[in-house]
């Protein structure tokens, strides 16, 4: 097979990045081991306590559990089964944000649990009277966003938590995207700021892992204790995780990158990603556009869709909000010299067509 992978340098859409070159040494290195059978491959999950010990480290929580999986998905959907194994009722509900990620809709689908979704305020960030009047003695889960998809936002953590304690449900945070700039920022999100019970947060897209590694943090043991079946004939008794066979890959890719980048290597790059984010929501608006300031590396900014459609044609891969505004996600791979070029396309698809006179060549 002589195909090679797409580049990254026109890719301004996506939450994955260029993996860094010691993340992805391991991952070669590891890519025939099963984390998912800890008794057979012994190196990959010792390998993987670590990566839970550092994702703890990040997030405030000094005897973390969890695992890493397979994305944000799987470790929404189990943060989700959590909540329903421990609630009393055999109807619970999850009350989320619109800015909720859909890996919500697939876990209340797949789990039976009905999904309330509250609307944002106009900071983008969950309406937090919408929420408390939408919680009530079913509720078995309150989700709040660190760093939204389309936005980048961060809900009111600690205020979620009040309200979810208020009819003893749980606290998820889905920092999937953000938990890897949020601990160089004055945000309170994590387990050490309030009173969260399980967190998402992948080492696969801001962490710079190898796809796929994603992360679900509980506060405690017990928690996960939810999830775990019987593993009759395997030497370890019992399996927290949604899938089985599950990516060593991943898992080395995972360390490997936090050993190298946790945390000056990281803060470095929240820094550079940011100052991308800012520069190029001024030359926006600059450019007359309107731009929903970024809080995190994120730019979301009106441009018609015409334009939208010839970026896309000039092979720039970039993606809409729900509402149609461009979106623009400064990973790690999005250079200043990217953006510029970007913009330099921008502004000639968007320059006055000249006519061309009658007489003219
Ligand atoms: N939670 C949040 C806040 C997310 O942004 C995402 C993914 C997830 C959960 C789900 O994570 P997994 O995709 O790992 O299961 N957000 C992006 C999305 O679905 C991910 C993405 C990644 C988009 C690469 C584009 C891309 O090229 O839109």
């Amino acid at each position: 097979m002589q195909i090679e992978p797409q580049a990254f340098d026109r890719v301004l859409s996506s939450m994955c990045t260029e993996p860094h070159p010691d993340a992805r040494e391991a991952a070669e290195r590891f890519l025939a081991t099963n984390p998912g059978d800890p008794g057979t491959y012994p190196t990959i999950a010792t390998l993987e306590d670590e990566a839970v010990a550092m994702l703890g480290e990040l997030t405030g929580l000094e005897e973390p559990a969890g695992y890493i999986a397979s994305g944000g998905t799987e470790a929404n959907i189990q943060a989700v089964r959590i909540a329903r194994e421990r609630a009393e009722t055999r109807t619970p509900n999850v009350v989320m944000p619109e800015s909720g990620h859909f890996s919500f809709r697939k876990a209340a689908d797949v789990l039976g649990v009905d999904l309330r979704i509250v609307p944002t305020d106009e900071t983008y960030r969950a309406d937090l009277e919408a929420v408390r009047s939408c919680v009530d003695e079913q509720t078995a889960l309150v989700v709040g966003v660190a760093g939204t998809t389309e936005y980048g936002r961060v809900d009111p953590i600690s205020e979620l938590g009040d309200i979810a304690a208020s009819v003893d449900a749980m606290l998820h945070v889905d920092a999937a995207w953000g938990g890897f700039v949020l601990p160089f920022t004055d945000f309170e999100w994590h387990f050490g700021h309030a009173a969260v019970d399980t967190m998402t947060i992948d080492p696969h897209k801001m962490g710079q892992a190898a796809v796929p590694a994603g992360g679900l943090l509980a506060r405690s043991d017990e928690l996960l204790d939810a999830l775990a079946v019987d593993t009759p004939y395997l030497e370890s008794t019992s399996q927290a995780t949604l899938t089985g066979t599950r990516s060593g890959a991943g898992v080395a890719s995972a360390v490997a990158a936090m050993e190298t980048l946790w945390p000056e290597g990281y803060r470095n790059q929240y820094v550079r990603s940011q100052r991308n984010a800012d520069w190029l929501a001024d030359a926006f608006e600059q450019r007359g556009y309107d731009v929903v300031a970024p809080t995190l590396p994120l730019v979301a900014v009106d441009v018609p869709r015409s334009t939208f459609d010839a970026l896309r044609a000039n092979g720039w891969r970039i993606s809409r909000t729900a509402t149609g505004e461009l979106r623009i996600v400064c990973m790690p791979h999005v250079t200043r010299e990217m953006l510029s070029s970007f913009l330099a396309d921008l502004d000639r698809l968007e320059a006055p067509v000249s006519v061309p006179k009658p007489g003219d060549d």
